[in-house]
């Protein structure tokens, strides 16, 4: 369709259709209305501050939750501009916050590259936002205009003087459209930022946290605020850094960039001891590309062609020798690629996967050139690196072997499902969830508290194997993940298939203390490093028992008045109750200790359960966590159990 300032919202009808369509519809817009939906509102406001930025004009951004939940994101760019819009005859602003796609995200003259998932602006978050305030600091003044569900309430004035030029927007996610939570995860939104930090070098971005209570909708103010600050010089150099933090290093991270008329890439990459796979990050225009595309094709194309070669050239691979497969120069390898392009053509399932077939080329050339170099100017980590890959193909040949036995005693094959699974009767996996569930006491009370028809338990005894340092093949000869591929039904590696998956939502249970943490964090690593596209497909899920049970004292009665899932929500609903004194507070330290009804009614039943959906990026720092946890080195470790030193404390009051 082609839409330019000069003919989008023909009339006002047109245009209040417009928004009217968005909150019909809100999933067209935003992809959900869960907690998914509703912090896209934070990143589609954040998106349009980051693309100030790219042009050039905007350098920090800071952005705060409120202790209502609201959003305020502030930048230092040229501000929204305000003159009167020729066609609409209203402040470019109020157009921009009021028509659905007005912005620069389209052609006509806006920017040269954009971001944003869905890239609908932030006219959207507008219409599906309760209030909206936006200032503008623009000629040594400061305008303000407010809006409610999508619809002008103060039009567009001055409100004082400005030093400095700039944009802020605050907005209340509106809770008739986000029925279900309108509470900001603070680390999600972190982690997203730090991301966007790295992957625009220099750009300042903060995130304060005001609340005091980060289960409530409205909470009493912190005392002393949350603060991070992500700044990277380096950018996506830092990043790999980043990833590989904790870990044996082959190699000083690689840089290099390209540019031509379809767009820019840069890349940096740095090999590491480990066995993992999965740390090749591929953006586009600062959006996390999950399901891959034609940019990370040639990126793995380039890097396959480059060892081989070198391998060859330099006599470590013999002309008997097969070549080294992809994989192979993968393990271990921590990689970013980023692309900027004018047009991006996101696709697939989850609209995660690059389409555009004229970047390839464009990654490939960069990759063959910049790898090249790199390895004939630095033969030593050159050596390591090659050397690393042929031990892989050694590995890969012994796992091989390894699965071939294990199928033939039956081990992966969907007839011979695991012992300890008790499976639900319902063969449609829409309908069927399993429950991994650490510990047989935990599983007994989860198998007598579940509705067998459509949830099946699978206890894990003990932690499961280390991956980080078994690697694949002695991962599958444990018995705890062999259980877990065969009751999933995917297979891994070669043979893994996502639709042979037997249930779409598989849900980790713990228990809420730091050993249930230790476990949930090492079957997200399983996931993300074996299993990565049930994640994408959002099959992948984290349970969230309560934390404590308040009981009326001196009753024999054993009704739990209120169940408490979050920590710090503790003291806040204890001053609820007007005498606190009649309550004891019993604390669960873990699941096994609530009889099979509470469980059901906690943390199991479809209607008044909460569940955590796993995002590629909680998972890819899950698999940092454990990075750091099981790598070689020993201070990371260290770091980790003192920093969670706390935790434990508090957990055994
Ligand atoms: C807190 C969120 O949204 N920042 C933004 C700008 C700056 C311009 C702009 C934005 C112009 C014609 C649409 C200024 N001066 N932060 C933000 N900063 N949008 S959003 O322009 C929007 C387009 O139609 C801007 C000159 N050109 C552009």
């Amino acid at each position: 369709m082609a839409e330019s300032p000069e003919n989008y919202g023909a009339d006002a009808i047109q245009v209040l259709e417009g928004l009217e369509a968005v909150r019909k519809r809100p999933g067209m817009y935003i992809g959900s209305t869960g907690p998914r939906g509703l912090h896209h509102l934070v990143y589609e406001v954040v998106d349009n501050a980051v693309d100030e930025a790219l042009a050039g004009y905007c350098d920090s951004i800071e952005v705060t939750i409120h202790p209502d939940n609201s959003i305020t994101v502030v930048d230092n760019g040229r501000g929204i501009p305000v003159e009167k819009h020729k066609k609409e005859r209203i402040p470019t602003v109020e157009v921009v916050l009021t028509i659905l796609h007005a912005g620069g995200k389209f052609g006509g003259g806006g920017y040269k590259v954009s971001g944003g998932l869905h890239g609908v602006g932030v006219s959207v978050v507008n219409a599906l936002s309760k209030r909206m305030v936006v200032d503008v600091r623009r000629d040594g003044i400061e305008y303000e205009i407010a809006l409610e569900r999508g619809k002008t309430t103060e039009k567009l004035h001055q409100i004082g003087k400005a030093k400095k030029t700039g944009t802020t927007v605050t907005f209340w996610p509106d809770p008739e459209i986000f029925t279900e939570t309108c509470v900001f995860d603070f680390d999600t939104l972190q982690t997203r930022f730090r991301e966007m930090a790295f992957l625009n070098k220099g750009l300042k971005i903060e995130l304060i946290d005001e609340r005091s209570d980060t289960s409530a909708l409205v909470s009493a103010p912190a005392e002393e605020p949350t603060r991070v600050t992500f700044k990277y010089e380096g950018g996506i150099v830092d990043f790999v850094k980043y990833l590989n933090s904790g870990k044996e290093v082959l190699n000083k991270p690689i840089y290099f960039a390209a540019e031509n008329e379809d767009g820019t890439v840069e890349i940096s990459m740095q090999w590491t001891g480990s066995y993992s796979s999965n740390g090749v990050m591929a953006f586009a225009n600062n959006i996390n590309t999950a399901e891959g595309g034609t940019h990370l094709d040639g990126f793995k194309q380039a890097v396959t062609r480059t060892i081989n070669d070198y391998a060859r050239s330099k006599g470590i691979l013999k002309e008997k020798d097969s070549n080294l497969s992809g994989d192979d120069t993968r393990e271990g390898l921590a990689a970013i690629i980023s692309v900027k392009l004018h047009d991006p053509q996101f696709e697939g399932q989850t609209k995660t996967k690059l389409g555009n077939t004229e970047i390839r080329g464009l990654v490939q050339t960069a990759v063959m050139k910049g790898l090249a170099e790199y390895l004939e100017e630095n033969p030593a980590p050159a050596k390591r690196i090659v050397n690393k890959a042929s031990q892989a193909l050694k590995a890969r040949e012994a796992a091989r072997k390894a699965r071939e036995a294990t199928r033939r005693k039956g081990v992966l094959d969907s007839f011979s499902l695991p012992g300890k699974l008790a499976d639900c009767s319902s063969k449609n996996p829409e309908d069927s969830e399993i429950f991994i569930v650490e510990g047989d006491s935990a599983g007994g009370s989860a198998k007598q508290a579940r509705d067998r028809k459509y949830q099946a338990i699978l206890p894990l005894r003990g932690k499961i194997l280390n991956v980080e340092r078994a690697g694949l093949h002695r991962s599958l000869s444990s018995d705890t993940i062999s259980s877990l591929i065969t009751a999933i039904g995917t297979n891994i590696g070669d043979d893994f298939d996502a639709d042979k998956a037997r249930y779409h939502r598989i849900i980790i249970m713990t228990d809420a203390d730091v050993d249930g943490a230790h476990i949930r964090c090492l079957l997200l690593t399983f996931f993300y490093r074996y299993m990565p596209e049930l994640i994408n497909r959002g099959y992948i899920y984290i349970a969230q028992p309560p934390i404590f049970g308040l009981k009326k004292k001196n009753t024999r009665s054993t009704k739990v008045e209120r169940y408490i899932y979050d920590e710090k929500a503790l003291s806040a609903t204890l001053a609820e109750y007007d005498n606190p004194d009649k309550f004891d507070v019993q604390r669960y330290k873990g699941l096994g200790e609530m009889d099979p009804d509470q469980l059901w009614e906690t943390t199991m039943e479809p209607a008044s359960r909460t569940l955590l959906q796993v995002s590629i990026d909680d998972a890819a720092e899950a698999e940092r966590a454990v990075s750091d946890l099981m790598g070689d080195k020993v201070e990371p470790r260290r770091d980790f159990i003192q920093s969670h030193a706390r935790d434990v404390r508090f957990l055994d009051i």
